[in-house]
């Protein structure tokens, strides 16, 4: 019946259960002082972009402002973010990231 296996007179109705979990941007801003190749850097490190991706999102970012680098869930977007911040912050660089929920 329903969706399922036909034939046995059963009537169902298939209803999701679950949610699927809200999605999060990470996105990445420009500013005037980290270097284009640490930028670079982090999209293939902690998102996993080719280099040649990678320089397209940071030339995209450099030009207008504010780019995406990867949708997750929250909390893997919220991780990202941190960890981006983290290593540009000891590296000396004010590289910023903030998410924006899809
Ligand atoms: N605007 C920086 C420069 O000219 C490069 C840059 C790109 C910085 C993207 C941050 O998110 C950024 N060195």
């Amino acid at each position: 019946g329903g969706n399922g296996a036909p034939g046995t007179g059963v009537v169902t109705k298939t209803r999701p259960k679950t949610q699927k979990p809200s999605m999060y941007k990470v996105l990445m801003l420009n500013d005037d002082y980290t270097p284009m190749e640490f930028v670079v850097y982090v999209l293939e490190r902690f998102f996993g972009k080719t280099r040649e991706e990678a320089t397209q999102i940071m030339l995209h970012v450099h030009n207008r402002g504010v780019g995406i680098c990867g949708v997750y869930t929250y909390e893997v977007a919220e991780t990202k973010a941190t960890q981006v911040m983290d290593m540009a912050r000891k590296e000396g660089h004010p590289l910023q990231c903030t998410l924006e929920k899809e």
